[in-house]
């Protein structure tokens, strides 16, 4: 039997981290298509994030990018965003876009560029003292196009020292999450392209250090809840950067693409007790919303995590544990199907009932007029985009 006010109490107090850049213009290297009322500042950007926040109200972080976020006083930035309802989270990294970086940034061959890349780490943390953030979030673009560019084993021993220092720099509070990705920029070998790579090297630098899943990062059809599952047990999960792909790096709407993946993926995290945002795992999302309007999407990848959760926390746990020590497949595989195959949207408009919000926060926000004033009021500057 599920204890629905459990349920209820376990939706209300997720947490979803939203990502500045996801509010700029963004497109694939084809094209960028610009949209009015788009932010031109860091500052627009959060006042975006505090009205997701406001319809959803599971939101109430926002995930910076430095350089693309860089403002001279970053106390301010806090400060203003507290003014807002909302709070500084992750730091996000940028060791990718300048021309030094084309042959990788803590594993270039060029011990000068190692040294600009981790002082940028080092720098980020200084951001973190000001903004009160926990979280240093670590996204290497480093690898090699061609056999015999490099040598993969002294580019892993340079990663290694750059990790060594910024994880030396940490305060008591603050944790690096280490990111990985298959491929791209790098095709023939990128230096953290999986789980395990990340995961030992986060092993290797200590408590601090925890590996960051974005869902968009692996090679088709492999089993993600696998890997949250393991990393759960091995207690070495610290962040999700949730979007979602049809081929690689698509960056589309957490849920949209295969909203049965990412139930199988929360049905893990509720299984391993970590939903709760006190068992400390940041649910982020890391998302480019190129052709379709930037807050509404925001708010439906946050409304289906929600429902991905929701799902989750309804599977009969006595009925499938029953069934998995019976052995029997078919009521297991059942029990997990009953409860992915629920509405559960009439539950979590409850929930926002009960919690004063408007239940259905896509529509709430269309009628709000918010988008109007931003079409009207962000006009002349430069639009902030991804990358800017
Ligand atoms: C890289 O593809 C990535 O997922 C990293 O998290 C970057 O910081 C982010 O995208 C930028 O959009
Ligand atoms: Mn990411
Ligand atoms: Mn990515």
């Amino acid at each position: 039997m599920t204890d629905l006010a459990a349920v209820k109490r376990a939706l209300t107090a997720q947490r979803v981290e939203t990502p500045s850049w996801a509010f700029g213009n963004s497109g694939t290297r084809f094209k960028v298509f610009t949209q009015a009322g788009v932010p031109r500042t860091p500052q627009e950007k959060i006042a975006d994030a505090a009205v997701v926040h406001r319809y959803t109200g599971v939101a109430p972080t926002v995930a910076l990018h430095i350089p693309w976020d860089k403002v001279d006083d970053y106390s301010a930035l806090t400060a203003y965003a507290k003014s807002l309802g909302v709070g500084i989270g992750a730091i996000n990294t940028n060791v990718f876009q300048d021309d030094d970086y084309k042959l990788g940034s803590v594993t270039n061959p060029d011990p000068a560029v190692r040294r600009k890349a981790t002082d940028h780490l080092l720098e980020a943390i200084d951001i973190m003292d000001a903004t009160g953030s926990r979280d240093l979030k670590l996204w290497f673009s480093d690898g090699i196009n061609y056999p015999g560019q490099d040598d993969l084993t002294n580019r892993q021993d340079r990663l290694a020292a750059a990790l060594q220092e910024t994880y030396a720099r940490l305060g008591d509070d603050q944790r690096i999450l280490l990111e990985y990705k298959l491929f791209e920029p790098a095709f023939y070998a990128t230096d953290i392209p999986d789980w395990g790579t990340s995961y030992a090297h986060c092993l290797e630098l200590g408590p601090k250090a925890t590996v960051c899943i974005d869902t968009g990062h692996h090679a088709p059809g492999t089993n993600i809840e696998f890997i949250v599952a393991f990393l759960l047990r091995q207690k070495k999960l610290g962040a999700f950067d949730f979007n979602s792909r049809f081929y690689a790096d698509d960056d589309l709407m957490a849920g949209a693409a295969d909203p049965f993946q990412l139930f199988r993926i929360m049905y893990e995290i509720v299984r391993g007790g970590a939903l709760d945002p006190a068992y400390g795992i940041n649910f982020m999302l890391d998302q480019c919303h190129n052709i379709e309007a930037k807050i509404p999407a925001i708010i439906r990848s946050i409304l289906n995590i929600q429902e991905a959760t929701a799902k989750a926390l309804l599977v009969d746990r006595d009925a499938l544990t029953k069934a998995q020590n019976d052995g029997d497949v078919l009521e297991a595989n059942a029990v997990i199907m009953d409860a992915y195959n629920t509405d559960v949207r009439p539950l979590l408009a409850e929930v926002r009932t009960d919690l004063g919000l408007d239940p259905d926060p896509v529509a709430a926000y269309k009628r709000s007029g918010y988008q109007e004033k931003i079409v009207a009021d962000r006009v002349g500057g430069e639009q902030a985009g991804w990358g800017a």
